[in-house]
């Protein structure tokens, strides 16, 4: 089982929180998502912290350096997912970014950076095949 690190906006604007959701589920069916919470603020276990802030960014960059991918969904521009994308090419982990070609143009520093493996997509059943071909084990 590989573990994902599904990233995906929170104080950039929740509009596609329930897309965020139905992604991180469809992963689960056979792998690990270490961050369940991106589809669902309820789960955060953090928000009462004191530390809060500093809390979030010292899990999730742990988190980061330990999955053996990234997932994002960046249809929706947010400054921690563009983060979180610089720091895992940092790490050399694996980057899989989606993105609605009707409702965004995606920032040239993500598009123009070979490192990543884009997937534009005009539907969002578009993106479930795509998943079992990153997910799928190879030889
Ligand atoms: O700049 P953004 O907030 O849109 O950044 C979103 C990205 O940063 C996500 O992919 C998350 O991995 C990470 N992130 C941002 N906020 C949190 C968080 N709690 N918990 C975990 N990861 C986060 C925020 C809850 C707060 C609104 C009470």
């Amino acid at each position: 089982m590989k573990k994902v690190y599904f990233a995906g906006s929170i104080r950039g604007g929740r509009a596609d929180e329930a897309l965020y959701r139905q992604i991180i589920e469809y992963i689960q069916r056979t792998d690990i998502v270490l961050t369940e919470h991106v589809g669902n603020l309820a789960l955060s276990k953090v928000e009462h912290l004191p530390n809060r802030d500093e809390a979030i960014y010292l899990q999730d960059t742990g988190w980061l350096r330990e999955s053996d991918l990234v997932i994002a969904e960046c249809t929706t521009p947010s400054l921690g997912v563009g983060y979180e994308l610089a720091y895992a090419e940092r790490f050399g982990i694996p980057v899989h970014i989606f993105y609605d070609t009707a409702r965004t143009r995606l920032s040239a520093m993500l598009s123009g950076d070979s490192y990543y493996s884009i997937h534009p997509y005009a539907s969002p059943a578009e993106i479930y095949p795509i998943i079992d071909t990153i997910l799928s084990p190879k030889l």
